[in-house]
């Protein structure tokens, strides 16, 4: 009797001792799981903010950019600057002509403005599909390019200013 007694309050003890420390525990963990929960949610938020603006901006650049740029690229028209300080800065490299590569259709159009206080040229490096001559500080030349193709030039009296025009 007296053993099954004390059996029964010392397990009557480690229940309610189980019991509390599981609440306390509960208790404890409670405020993080709150925060924890709360923050889940407003992950989820973002990602579902995220996800439904994902396509939206992804296919509206992806079908008219293309065809943007590719006219901005190819043009008819296209102005270089002869850059200043070029006829002594040899080592200006892509930044002799600016921009140092253009495209333009065929049939386009490149005019060189010279902006520097010294007289430059653009000539076809190959010798002979182009050459604007000397182009004096403050003036402008201008070349067709008719034929579709990749064409160097570079500056007669400055070797190292050199660029090209791309005709597609
Ligand atoms: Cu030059």
């Amino acid at each position: 009797m007296n053993t099954k007694l004390l059996a029964s309050i010392a397990i009557l003890a480690l229940v309610t001792s189980v019991v509390a420390s599981s609440t306390l525990s509960a208790y404890a963990a409670d405020p993080m799981m709150d925060k924890k929960m709360k923050m889940d949610a407003k992950v989820k938020v973002a990602e579902k903010v995220k996800t439904t603006a994902k396509p939206a901006t992804a296919a509206k650049p992806a079908t008219p950019a293309t065809p943007a740029t590719a006219s901005a690229k190819a043009s008819n028209a296209v102005t270089v600057e002869m850059a200043k300080g070029t006829a002594s800065n040899t080592k200006c490299a892509e930044k002799c002509f600016v921009p140092n590569v253009v495209t333009v259709t065929a049939g386009g159009k490149v005019t060189w403005k010279n902006v520097d206080s010294a007289g430059h040229f653009a000539s076809a490096s190959d010798g002979k599909t182009f050459d604007t001559g000397m182009v004096n500080a403050g003036s402008s030349a201008s070349a067709t390019f008719k034929t579709a193709g990749s064409y160097d030039y570079m500056c007669m009296v400055h070797p190292w200013m050199k660029g090209t025009v791309k005709v597609q």
